[in-house]
Formats: C-alpha cells, sequence, structure tokens
C-alpha cells in the first residue's frame, strides 16, 4: 500500500546560534519552538502522513529544517550541497533515512544547493538563484534529472533567503507568490496566487497532497487560499520564524513507493521499496 511518508527532524537545542541572511537576531525561546514542531508534526498525521522523526542534533543549529538537505521525487532523492557550510553536516543522516524509500543522487562540490530553494511542479523543477544555490547547482540537477523526464530551470530572485520564501506550490500547477521577491510569471502555465500585501511573509506553505500547513500569522493570505478552494491546516509557527524558517522546511513529504516515467529502467511503478538501494 501507497503511504505518504513525513520525513522531519527533532529542533536543536542550539537553535539560537541558527545561519540569519534577512534577519536580525532576536532570541528564541526553544522550548516554544519544540512545542510549535510538535503541532506542525501533528498537523502533519492528521493530513494522513506517517511521521518519522530523527533525533535533535546538538551541534547543528539549522537542523529541524530538513527541506534544504534533499529534494525527494517519485522517481529518485537530490541529496543537497547546503549553501551555508554550517548546514552540510546535516545531509549526512538525511541520506540514511531516505535509503529504505529511494536511491539518491547528489549534488557534488563546488556546486551548491538549498532545497528551499526548489520548487516542484510535476516534471518542471524551478531552482532559485539565491545566495545558497549556484547556477551550477541548476546544471547538475537538470542532468541527474533529465533520464526522468525533468525539465529543470532557474529562477531569479530578490530580497529573500530562498526561493519558496517567495514562492510554494499549493497545488499540482498552482503556485503562492509573494510578488515583491519572485516573478508570479516565473512558473511557466501555473496559476498564481498572489499574497495579501499587507503579510510579507505569506508566501511560504508546506503542501500535503490536496492540502497545505500554513501559518496562523498571514490570515489574510489563509482566506485567499481557502477561497479557491484549498484546504488550509494553520499552525502557529512564529518561533520557528525567529530562525528565517518557514513551515515547508520542516519536513520532506513524500510517497513511500517509488514510481517513474513509463520506459525509465528501474522506475516503473511496480517497484518496490525492498528493490531500491543506494546511488552515490
Ligand atoms: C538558514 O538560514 O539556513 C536557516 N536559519 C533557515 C532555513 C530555512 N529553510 C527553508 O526555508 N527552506
Amino acid at each position: 500500500m501507497q503511504r505518504r511518508i513525513a520525513l522531519t527532524r527533532e529542533v536543536s537545542p542550539a537553535l539560537g546560534r541558527c545561519e540569519l541572511t534577512h534577519l536580525d537576531r532576536v532570541p528564541i525561546d526553544v522550548a516554544r519552538a519544540v512545542a510549535q514542531h510538535a503541532l506542525y508534526q501533528e498537523a502533519l498525521r492528521r493530513l494522513g502522513c506517517e511521521v518519522h522523526c530523527l533525533p535533535a542534533e546538538a551541534e547543528l543549529p539549522d537542523s529541524a529544517f530538513v527541506e534544504d538537505a534533499a529534494v525527494v521525487l517519485p522517481e529518485i532523492a537530490l541529496l543537497t550541497r547546503p549553501g551555508a557550510e554550517s548546514r552540510r553536516a546535516e545531509v549526512e543522516s538525511i541520506a540514511a533515512a531516505l535509503r529504505p524509500w529511494r536511491e539518491t543522487v547528489r549534488v557534488e562540490a563546488p556546486a551548491t544547493l538549498d532545497g528551499g530553494d526548489v520548487v516542484v511542479l510535476g516534471r518542471q523543477l524551478f531552482i532559485g538563484l539565491s545566495s545558497r544555490t549556484s547556477s551550477a547547482a541548476v546544471e547538475q540537477v537538470g542532468a541527474h534529472l533529465a533520464p526522468f523526464g525533468y525539465e529543470v530551470r532557474g529562477v531569479p530572485l530578490r530580497d529573500c533567503l530562498h526561493l519558496k520564501s517567495g514562492a510554494c506550490a499549493v497545488g499540482e500547477d498552482v503556485v503562492l507568490v509573494q510578488p515583491r521577491w519572485v516573478e508570479a510569471r516565473a512558473f511557466g502555465a501555473a496559476e498564481p496566487i498572489a499574497v495579501d500585501e499587507r503579510e510579507l511573509f505569506a508566501a511560504n506553505a508546506a503542501r500535503v497532497g490536496d492540502a497545505v500547513i500554513y501559518p496562523t500569522a498571514f490570515p489574510r493570505t489563509r482566506a485567499i487560499l481557502e477561497e479557491r478552494g484549498i484546504e488550509v491546516v494553520a499552525v502557529d509557527a512564529d518561533e520557528l520564524a525567529k530562525a528565517e524558517g518557514g513551515v515547508s522546511c520542516c519536513s520532506l513529504v513524500f510517497e513511500s513507493r517509488r514510481s517513474g516515467a513509463p520506459g525509465v529502467p528501474g522506475a516503473g511503478a511496480g517497484t518496490t521499496e525492498a528493490m531500491s538501494g543506494h546511488r552515490r
């Protein structure tokens, strides 16, 4: 049976020493961040996910933001090489955790990629050319995914950390966008939904099937999503947001079984987990 998996990691006690790019450092109440993270995982369960939570990493402040370490597609998982040096050690444990579910390929040095820069819409990957992600990574990802029929393209952005700070998929072909940071037209034929202009950080949402987990901090944009027919599960995430983390970055959500493009050897719908190995 196909199951929906959500991979997460407990909040690090060192969260206060997180990387910050566009925010000023303010004290973070780690206990409150842990409580918000627990409710976030409850939201994942409510949306049908089987949550696999890795233990906290005391020496890796940003390690709860698992989205940045990998991009999990139906056919294969990309292991990233995060742009911030302090985050590179997060990848090995994510690689190990993904091993039962997917074969993996890696972004290799000197290229850098944060998973938070990758918006997936069907067989199109849009990769933000942020301060964390290089155009060399776009080329590597394009080469890795071409056999599976993916089209990969770089997307410019301004004034925000990751592409997913400014644009997230909220449906099969629907993108929630902060137009100050990302061009709504960057996503080809996808339908853009603009955030309410009074809610600057409102474009980040965690998509789970036809629903999204979404911060309670942005009620006006939430109403826009609901009017559009998108199911919203709202969570408090303001303590995690002090570490410049959005809701999408706290999980990797994927279907348990590997599946692939017709004609791709070993990637058919009948491929079982037991058959999927690890590839570098
Ligand atoms: C960082 O700067 O890397 C972390 N403090 C926040 C990462 C958030 N990741 C994401 O939105 N994908």
